[in-house]
């Protein structure tokens, strides 16, 4: 068993509602408990032109395998209507392994720790809400490092319904 974080992202059709699908649908992954969920928050697009995004990250236990876990992943975010079409563009669902445990991943489809906790306060801020105060990616890198350097700027903490 091991312990999981999975960033969720979403900028379009409801994305309060996208999240709260999405959660409901980890909570169903086989062999997969869901321990946790973060606030919900708001920030703008790191890109412009798009909708602001709705960001949270959830906690799971489970004895899926990494990539076992990426194509449930990507089954639910196909689930709830998303569509590959620019890589950055905007998007229903987006969901990311943050990280695995303590594995190093480095495949061509699952690099873990994820290069998005690096500086970004929509993922680094909900993760530490669930994350112990201490913790250190396999990388070495400690959390409380990584928030020291990424303020919350432009973060928008939604109340809770
Ligand atoms: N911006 C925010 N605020 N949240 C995201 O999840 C997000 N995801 C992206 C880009 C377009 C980089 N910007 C984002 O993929």
């Amino acid at each position: 068993m091991e312990r999981i974080y999975v960033g969720m992202g979403s900028n379009l059709a409801a994305p309060v509602e996208q999240l709260r699908s999405a959660v409901e649908a980890l909570a169903q992954l086989p062999r997969t408990a869901l321990v946790g969920v973060s606030t919900f928050y708001q920030s703008d697009s790191l890109l412009p032109g798009q909708p602001r995004y709705t960001n949270a990250v959830t906690a799971l236990d489970s004895t899926l395998a990494p990539l076992e876990l990426l194509d449930a992943l990507q089954a639910i975010e196909i689930d709830q209507g998303r569509e590959r079409h620019e890589r950055w563009g905007p998007r229903t669902l987006d969901l990311d392994i943050l990280l695995f445990g303590n594995r190093l991943i480095d495949e061509s489809r699952l690099k873990v720790p994820h290069y998005h906790l690096q500086a970004r306060a929509f993922v680094l801020y909900p993760l530490a809400e669930l994350a112990p105060a201490d913790l250190q990616l396999a990388d070495g890198r400690h959390l409380h490092e990584l928030l020291a350097a990424c303020p919350f700027v432009g973060l928008e903490r939604l109340p809770q319904t």
